[in-house]
């Protein structure tokens, strides 16, 4: 476990909060604000407003300043944090400069603004991560020169291709399998108002802004001799020479007012929902016919699949009735979520992706199946609802609210160990991860093949910070998380902020929100700048690397990538340019990495 040392925001001297000596290896850790070792330098407005910021700073930094055993029953108090302060920086010039100074993640923020585009790292075997260099991985953060100054719609990134949709909804595909005489970055499929991006094997699935789905083939040449081929069923767009063929899915028996507003991809299957609940299945690649259930409708195969296109959308009948709000999907498996905080699962369970606990080896389900969170709550007074999941190679992991409905004494001590924090407030936001564990993708600290049941990722599960606004303690949920075929990342909800001003003080800083990272690592995806997994999840350092001359006076500290928040901004040095609303996201795709602007 890291020490968690952090930097403290809002004053010009950094301390450093260190854990106290008593702690624990026990993760559950409350973000809390320490008045104590503050008030070097008054940031105006009243004490009172200072220590508001200083907490809110604190918080922000992630300063985990307080840990308990597990077994501890009272109210847990946060220990006290022993606070160090660092020798005195060069006076700064001006306020921003100032906050330039104390802290990386003020810088960071800014520098998302000022030059938007995308970091890329991992695997460039396919020459994906970075379209002009030979080397075979890219082992910590690096921008792709093309899309400089650019927000994106959405990114997608395979070991050999990569897919974006621009600002403005065209496509843009790069990598040796869409071009292996020149696998830069080109504009394929314009003039579509795409949205949304998921990817097969060898195809690419996007949805438009109106509900419109097509299928792309990741390869250049076949985009122009399917043109040709085939052209009753395929539809050429010839508007500029590296313009793309593409099919439209056609959706069957969508209702009046019904769209589809989401799409997940696996290597061989793709799910679709619509803004009314209901999900579709189909097969999404050119080279397999999905056969381990995860279309979740039993019998249907290459051999009995009706006549029409062999990739036709098919309503999943079991689910019809239920409001599903969310759809994900693993390489060979598939999850729904429903509103009510139920999932259903089906499809390839053979490193036990499907979360069941041990009963019988089943390898494949070919029906959803709901999968049932409350005996994993069994006997804590809590009521677990699942409000998102996501997916990817041979891993599945759901985010779960467990609101606590009433106290009951006399509790086993491991009812206890189960919810240590349920004395901090009615609502605990816990990570559950099931499948295969070998490169360390469940987050868990282990390393297995085969996971018996979900099993709880310790250090995104059961965190609280203090809310400033409301004055309580807030769990901390995740605001997303992304999957590739062997790692993850989690962004943190809450506490981040952007409203620095000219007006505000010198001390008033921006940050943005905490990422981790955990899993495979053999391609370097995880930007660690090692080749080592990691089974539990990590921070990793700042995008820009050394970020500059400006945090010269900041050596030897230890700073770490946060990603914007959403916020309205103008692009550009100095805040000159346009102004759009943006945020940053993470995409963790097959064995690569973005970080991206979006808009
Ligand atoms: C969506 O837009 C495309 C053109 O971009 C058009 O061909 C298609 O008919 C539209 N579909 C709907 C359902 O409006
Ligand atoms: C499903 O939930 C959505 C979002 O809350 C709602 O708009 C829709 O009417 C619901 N549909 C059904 C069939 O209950
Ligand atoms: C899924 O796989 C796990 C591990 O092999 C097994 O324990 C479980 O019973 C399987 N569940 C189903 C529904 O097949
Ligand atoms: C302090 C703060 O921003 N708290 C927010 C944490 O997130 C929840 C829900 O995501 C908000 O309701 C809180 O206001």
């Amino acid at each position: 476990m890291s020490a968690f040392k952090v930097a403290m925001r809002g004053t010009p001297l950094a301390c450093r909060t260190l854990r106290p000596a008593t702690t624990t290896a026990r993760l559950q850790s409350i973000r809390y604000a320490s008045t104590q070792g503050g008030g070097k330098k008054q940031g105006g407005g009243s004490a009172g407003k200072f220590f508001g910021g200083m907490a809110a700073a604190l918080l922000g930094a992630g300063a985990f300043v307080a840990f308990w055993p597990a077994t501890q029953k009272e109210v847990a108090k946060p220990a006290q944090a022993r606070i160090e302060y660092e020798k005195a920086r060069p006076h700064p010039e001006s306020k921003e400069e100032n906050r330039d100074l104390i802290s990386s993640q003020h810088l960071q923020v800014k520098k998302s603004w000022e030059d938007p585009g995308v970091y890329a790292w991992g695997s460039n075997e396919g020459r994906v991560a970075a379209p002009d260099l030979a080397e075979s991985s890219i082992k910590t953060p690096r921008r792709i020169k093309y899309f400089d100054g650019q927000l994106l719609r959405d990114i997608k990134l395979d070991r050999e291709f990569g897919a974006a949709i621009t600002e403005k909804g065209d496509l843009v595909q790069w990598g040796t399998a869409f071009s292996k005489e020149d696998p830069l970055p080109k504009p394929t499929l314009k003039g579509k108002d795409l949205a949304k991006l998921a990817i097969s094997r060898d195809r690419i699935i996007a949805l438009a802004k109106n509900g419109t789905i097509y299928s792309i083939p990741v390869s250049g040449s076949d985009q122009a001799s399917s043109a040709k081929s085939e052209s009753s069923s395929w539809t050429s767009f010839w508007s500029s020479p590296s313009s793309a063929s593409y099919r439209k899915i056609e959706m069957p028996s969508l209702g009046w007012g019904e769209s589809v507003t989401d799409i997940a991809s696996g290597l061989e299957h793709a799910l679709f929902l619509t803004n009314k609940g209901r999900i579709f299945s189909a097969a999404s690649s050119t080279s397999d016919y999905p056969s381990k259930g995860q279309l979740g409708i039993p019998g249907l195969t290459w051999t009995t699949r009706p006549k029409g296109p062999y990739d036709a959308p098919h309503e999943i009948s079991t689910l019809k009735g239920f409001n599903i709000t969310q759809v994900a999907a693993g390489d060979y498996h598939s999850l729904a979520l429903e509103k009510a905080g139920r999932v259903f699962v089906f499809g390839d369970n053979t490193s036990g992706q499907l979360g069941f606990e041990a009963e019988r080896e089943i390898p494949y389900v070919d029906g959803p199946i709901p999968l049932p969170f409350s005996k994993l709550y069994a006997g804590t007074s809590q009521v677990p609802r699942v409000k998102s999941i996501a997916a990817g190679g041979l891993n599945s992991f759901f985010n779960v609210e467990a609101t606590k409905v009433a106290s009951q004494s006399g509790q086993s001590d491991q009812a206890a160990a189960l919810a240590p924090a349920r004395d901090l407030g009615r609502v605990t936001a816990d990570t559950w991860a099931t499948g295969a564990g070998i490169y360390g993708s469940l987050g868990n600290g282990r390393w297995t093949h085969v996971t018996l049941g979900p099993t709880k990722i310790k250090s995104l599960s059961g965190l609280y910070e203090w809310d400033e606004h409301t004055k309580s303690i807030v769990p901390i949920r995740l605001a997303r998380m992304s999957v590739g075929s062997t790692h993850a990342a989690a962004v943190m909800a809450n506490e981040t902020s952007v409203g620095a001003s000219k007006t505000s003080s010198e001390n008033d800083i921006n940050w943005g929100a905490d990422v981790l990272f955990w899993g495979g690592n053999e391609h370097y995806q995880l930007g660690t700048g090692k080749r080592n997994n990691v089974n539990t999840p990590m921070y990793i350092g700042p995008l820009d690397g050394g970020l500059g001359d400006e945090l010269k006076g900041r050596k030897g500290e230890e700073h770490r990538l946060q990603i914007a928040p959403r916020t309205t901004a103008r692009l550009g040095p100095d805040g000159k340019g346009r102004k759009v609303s943006l945020e940053q996201r993470v995409e963790c795709g097959r064995f690569v990495t973005a970080v991206y602007s979006g808009t």
